[in-house]
């Protein structure tokens, strides 16, 4: 495989798919500076949390680089680099629920419940993306269901009891973390239905009236929406800490 990495080709003007590659490349850099410098201005006990939120959005930047490329080259979906970015990523926004929830005697175990969900829901979703097309209906299921343990987790589970005995600022942000999850991490499955013929539970996506949008533009605006949003979520609990 020879990728264009180095970005020498240009985007065609209605290429919204590569637009959005790479406008995310430069989201997801630009916010991993934001993160690590603003490293020095938070209080000591929230450092390794705005690391992680710096980390997320570097490691999408440089998968992102590298998504970008691919596609320009091959005008397909760079399936391969997303999972790889997700199973990085996705298990780090579930470092930030233990991170935060620590002082109130989060355990290890709670750490590992959530990134197994995790890592279910990423492998099934995988799974129906590419080696089982012809089934991306029980994958996604499969894979739903993982999401919505997950779900569960922080908005009723132990997750949720920690975040409300740890502080107010915590329970707050933990609510906020928990739309995102609810809502932010709900535009994937759309991504999923659109990109795998399955559809809707075998109703193709056509026929619902969403076949013309793309999956790597919803997967892209998901990505923006999630890892730079979860990370200014951590960093304004850190700032309204700071003198407390
Ligand atoms: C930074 C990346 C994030 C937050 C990725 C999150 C991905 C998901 C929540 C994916 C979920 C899926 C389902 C719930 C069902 C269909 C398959 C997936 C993997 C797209």
């Amino acid at each position: 495989m020879n990728l264009h990495v180095l970005g020498a080709m240009p985007i065609a003007n209605d290429n919204y798919v590569a637009f959005t590659f790479f406008i995310g490349t430069m989201a997801m850099m630009a916010a991993s500076v934001f993160f690590f410098f603003e490293l020095s201005n938070v209080e000591k006990k929230w450092r390794t949390s705005i690391l992680v939120s710096g980390l997320i959005t570097f490691i999408a930047a440089v998968h992102y680089y590298y998504m970008r490329g691919y596609n320009l080259d091959t005008g397909e979906s760079p399936t391969f680099f997303r999972y790889v970015d997700w199973l990085l990523t996705v298990p780090l926004m579930c470092v930030e629920f233990y991170l935060i929830t620590k002082k109130a005697g989060a355990k290890v175990g709670l750490l590992w419940q959530l990134i197994f969900a995790s890592v279910v829901m990423l492998v099934t979703g995988y799974f129906g993306e590419t080696i089982y097309k012809d089934q991306s209906v029980l994958w996604g299921v499969i894979s739903g269901l993982a999401y919505f343990y997950i779900v569960y987790l922080v908005w009723f589970g132990e997750v949720a009891k920690l975040a409300t005995a740890t502080s107010p600022a915590v329970a707050k942000a933990n609510k906020t973390l928990g739309w995102f999850v609810l809502v932010g991490w709900a535009i994937y499955p759309l991504g999923y239905i659109v990109g795998t013929p399955g559809g809707l539970f075998g109703i193709p996506a056509t026929d619902l009236g969403i076949g013309g949008l793309n999956m790597d533009i919803i997967y892209n605006i998901g990505d923006a929406v999630n890892k730079i949003g979860f990370g200014l979520v951590i960093y304004s609990l850190a700032q309204s800490e700071k003198s407390a």
